[in-house]
């Protein structure tokens, strides 16, 4: 199935100059990159991203840290990747959420640690299922940032300006 999915390198992964290494591992997917930017995380996208850990003790240390606010690296890089099956495949390089139970061949195992205050710092992000990537993919990029028609779209109209955005549902 033809599927997208959101791809972020953390403050972490480009901290650590890995951005050449995580992409040169992404392209053995023989995935398209549709879209990629760099991007300055307000605390409004890094809440909105992590809603569902807004329970969890360490989510203000989570926020800090998909700001940059732990690595003095105050951007992350975001793409889409597009292609057949492309949730799972850019998953399984991307190893298990925890960087210890990673496979120590996949990013995370290979370049991932834990902090002492829980934060597991796995160098990419990457969506989990088509619902959570639509999700992800709306809040990180508008759709004439990426080269395909992957969501349903609507013309606004903003201080009288009228441009595309995704449609509501
Ligand atoms: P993932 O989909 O792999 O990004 O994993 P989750 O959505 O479950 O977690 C989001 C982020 O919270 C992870 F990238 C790392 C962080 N996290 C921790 O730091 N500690 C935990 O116990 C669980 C998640």
């Amino acid at each position: 199935m033809i599927q997208q999915t959101l791809v972020l390198i953390k403050p972490d992964g480009l901290k650590k100059s890995l951005t050449g290494n995580i992409l040169t591992r992404l392209s053995e997917t023989k995935l398209e990159i549709a879209a990629a930017k760099m991007v300055r995380v307000s605390q409004e996208l890094a809440e909105e991203h992590y809603e569902h850990m807004r329970d969890r003790p360490f989510f203000e240390e989570l926020i800090n840290y998909i700001r940059g606010e732990l690595h003095a690296r105050r951007k992350v890089m975001a793409m889409v990747y597009y292609g057949e099956d492309a949730i799972k495949k850019v998953r399984e390089l991307a190893g298990a959420t925890n960087p210890e139970e990673a496979n120590s061949v996949s990013i995370r195992g290979a370049y991932g640690r834990v902090t002492t205050k829980g934060v597991y710092e796995n160098v990419i992000h990457t969506s989990t299922s088509e619902e959570e990537a639509e999700r992800e993919i709306k809040l990180w990029f508008n759709p004439d940032e990426i080269i395909f028609d992957v969501y349903e779209t609507e013309v606004i109209t903003r201080d009288n300006v009228k441009e595309r955005g995704w449609k509501k549902r």
